[in-house]
């Protein structure tokens, strides 16, 4: 009985590691297969252009507010109309009561149509006091559009703030209001011309009170601005959809004008902002040499940059890839940065701009701290006084390539050197 069951034991011990070992194979492959091409690179391996994909990247993200109801617990009152007749729903908003509080989270978490969650503000913060909502994305993006989906009815007037230096300065993006000339000092809806297409408009569109519950305000980066067309050859415009941050203020509340009356503090226990969603739509800015955003080791979003290049946003080459000058990925052209071509005898390089231009735009890298006695801007020669010593290659792999040598991967030597058993010559340096 206790052999059977030994036998027993092994077979299905065996089973298991051959299912174990085929489970582990197959699951090989699969990884093999599924492991999908790099966008940065073509089918061929050329580089491409490649840009990380399109997201709300306020999702999840904390936003400071300035004002938010319930710390202590405070009435608010919803108003409803029915016809002429208006009713004022009162409820608590309690910040120690999960029930009840309203905080900045509910500004970013998972937006669902059926259970909506909305931050709160205190109530009656009227102008000229305001309530700002500031949202740091972390690294630089290109944004598309900033909305926000109310559960209050939306502001008399607000703007939208954008800072491409981490919050230390703020450019508007735009403003909406009622009566913009007096809140903003600018024209309703102004016209965008090209030569104005990174100013901020005001427009009265969006701040009707009505809806009183569920309006929405969505500001799209690039509508009606003329270049939004040939983004790709519009500086300018590249420039304005950039932000590390976004800052909304709310400056004034709708009201139905009766906050100052007799039973005014009903009244003005029904006048705050709420907002169910904020959305920031747009792409990890990478200049089209990245497909992805990633974290890095301290924790900060980073651009995966490809096509030799470096920095946050891909902005710069990386080391030693100094030949041309950096430049920002396009449709018909990836611009990955190039090597220095330096023969193998330098680590360092810098690109020079005359040089650059004297080549017909080709090639501008200047070998820095030639070493192996070799000097020039390639290092392609030896320093005065030295010679070239074939018996001493730099590598052996780079320099027999199939059966050509390239003759500059060799050492220079400040005597003359025996000659090579094949018989080449020892030429004079130049
Ligand atoms: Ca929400």
């Amino acid at each position: 009985m206790i052999r059977i069951l030994e036998v027993w034991v092994t077979l299905v011990t065996v089973s298991l590691l051959t299912e174990g070992v085929l489970g582990g194979y197959g699951l090989s492959m699969f990884a093999a297969q599924s492991s999908p091409p790099d966008p940065c690179y073509d089918e061929n391996g050329n580089p491409r252009r490649c840009i990380p994909d399109f997201v709300n990247s306020a999702f999840g993200k904390d936003v400071r507010v300035s004002s938010t109801c319930g710390n202590p617990a405070a009435r608010y009152c919803v108003v409803t109309e029915k016809g002429e007749e208006r009713t004022r729903d009162c409820h608590t908003c309690d910040a120690g009561d999960p029930k009840k509080s309203h905080p900045p989270a509910y500004l970013t978490d998972l937006n669902n149509p059926h259970n909506l969650t909305c931050w709160q503000s205190e109530n009656y913060v009227q102008y000229p006091q305001n309530v700002t909502l500031t949202l740091s994305l972390g690294k630089k993006f290109e944004v598309t559009y900033v909305s926000l989906q109310f559960c209050s009815p939306r502001p008399e007037s607000m703007a939208i703030f954008k800072s491409m230096d981490y919050g230390k300065s703020w450019v508007p993006f735009q403003f909406y209001s009622t009566q913009c000339k007096k809140m903003y000092n600018r024209q309703n809806k102004a016209t965008i011309t090209k030569q104005n297409e990174q100013e901020a408009i005001c427009t009265d569109s969006h701040t009707d009170m009505h809806p009183l519950t569920g309006g929405l305000i969505a500001f799209s980066t690039l509508d009606g601005r003329p270049s939004a067309h040939d983004f790709d050859n519009s500086p300018v415009l590249q420039d304005w959809v950039t932000a590390t941050d976004i800052k909304v203020t709310f400056s004034r509340l709708h009201t139905f004008g009766d906050e100052n009356e007799d039973d005014s503090e009903l009244a003005r226990d029904s006048y705050f902002y709420a907002v169910s969603d904020l959305q920031v739509g747009g792409r990890c800015k990478c200049n089209g040499h990245a497909s992805k955003c990633v974290k890095d080791r301290e924790g900060n979003l980073v651009c995966e940059c490809k096509h030799n290049t470096a920095g946050p946003e891909c902005d710069r080459c990386k080391p030693f890839h100094y030949d041309r000058p950096w430049q920002r990925a396009t449709a018909r052209e990836a611009n990955e940065c190039v090597a220095c071509h330096c023969n193998l005898h330098a680590r360092r390089c810098r690109f020079n701009m005359e040089l650059y231009k004297l080549s017909g735009r080709r090639s501008g890298g200047v070998c820095l701290n030639c070493r192996h006695n070799t000097a020039g801007r390639h290092c392609h020669y030896c320093k005065e006084g030295y010679y070239r010593d074939m018996t001493k290659a730099i590598s052996h792999r780079r320099a027999c390539k199939g059966n050509r040598t390239s003759f500059w991967l060799y050492s220079c030597t400040p005597t003359l050197p025996p000659v090579v058993e094949n018989g080449s010559h020892l030429s004079r340096c130049q």
